[in-house]
């Protein structure tokens, strides 16, 4: 497993916005991660419930979207799309603090910088649900997520890069990620508080750009810029299309909601044993 990035997958990445980073998880690592992600959809994880942000998905035939996002458990179903606050588990705290990505960290904002977690998510495709009814559209898992780019307006600075990482195999069929390669130097629609676009400017943006599928087997990493534009399917097989996703940032950013964010890497960052 890679420890720290050549200089020529350094260009990679400033070149195309996004660099495959291989297999970043021992299938060991792997299993437990799984294991926890459905422990925690479930109810049964040993986890503070009430600091995890959690979100139902639709779920097919029953609800048109998803869910609001709030803290807490929202009842044992894998039909969750999105929860955040996994910081806050050890086992996932570990692989975020793993040495290639203190060393990402380190040359995106120096060495010298503390890093703190702007999210540490999980990203969910539920396997789909067969529907009962013949006459009812083919079942899908997950919602689709248009076009956007990681950029938010309540900083006083952008944060930078993240780390999306396959706890299954990402693939078309399931859900996987689309990305415009090399078109992260741009933001498309910078007033957008969260970085969306408009439904002109995807259609521009599909209709200029290559647009590829970031299709990575279980346990790949992907090293994401935050500008490089993205969007995701729906689920149309029977594997789910889990992914735990971690965005770094300056731990000096100063978010105007005044929210506050763990440390990662650097002085008093968070500490797996005493979690
Ligand atoms: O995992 C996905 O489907 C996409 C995630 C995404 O777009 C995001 O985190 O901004």
């Amino acid at each position: 497993m890679l420890e720290e990035l050549s200089f020529d997958q350094w260009q990679e990445f400033e070149k195309e916005g996004y660099l495959r980073l291989g297999r970043c998880l021992t299938d060991d690592e792997l299993a437990a991660m799984q294991q926890r992600m459905d422990e925690i959809m479930l109810g049964t994880a040993p986890v503070d419930y009430s600091r995890m942000m959690m979100q139902l998905d639709r779920i097919p035939g029953k609800t048109d979207a998803p869910g609001p996002g709030s803290k807490g458990h929202k009842g044992a179903t894998l039909h969750y799309r999105k929860i955040q606050d996994l910081e806050f588990d050890p086992l996932f705290l570990r692989y975020m603090q793993k040495p290639l990505f203190r060393h990402i960290c380190c040359m995106v904002y120096g060495a010298e910088t503390p890093v703190a977690c702007m999210r540490a998510m999980f990203m969910n495709k539920a396997a789909a649900v067969p529907s009962e009814d013949p006459d009812s559209s083919p079942a899908v898992g997950g919602f689709p997520l248009v076009w956007h780019q990681d950029r938010w307006t309540f900083y006083d600075r952008d944060p930078l890069i993240t780390i999306w990482t396959a706890l299954d195999p990402a693939t078309v069929a399931n859900g996987c990620v689309f990305i415009a390669p090399r078109r992260h130097h741009v933001l498309i629609n910078p007033s957008h508080a969260t970085g969306f676009m408009t439904d002109e400017q995807a259609d521009a943006l599909v209709a200029e750009a290559e647009t590829i599928p970031l299709e990575l087997e279980a346990g790949e990493a992907a090293l994401l810029h935050n500008y490089l534009p993205h969007s995701s399917g729906v689920n149309s097989t029977s594997i789910a299309r889990r992914a735990f996703s971690v965005c770094y940032m300056d731990a000096a950013t100063v978010d105007s909601n005044n929210h506050a964010y763990s440390l990662i890497f650097g002085d008093g960052a968070l500490d797996p044993e005493r979690l």
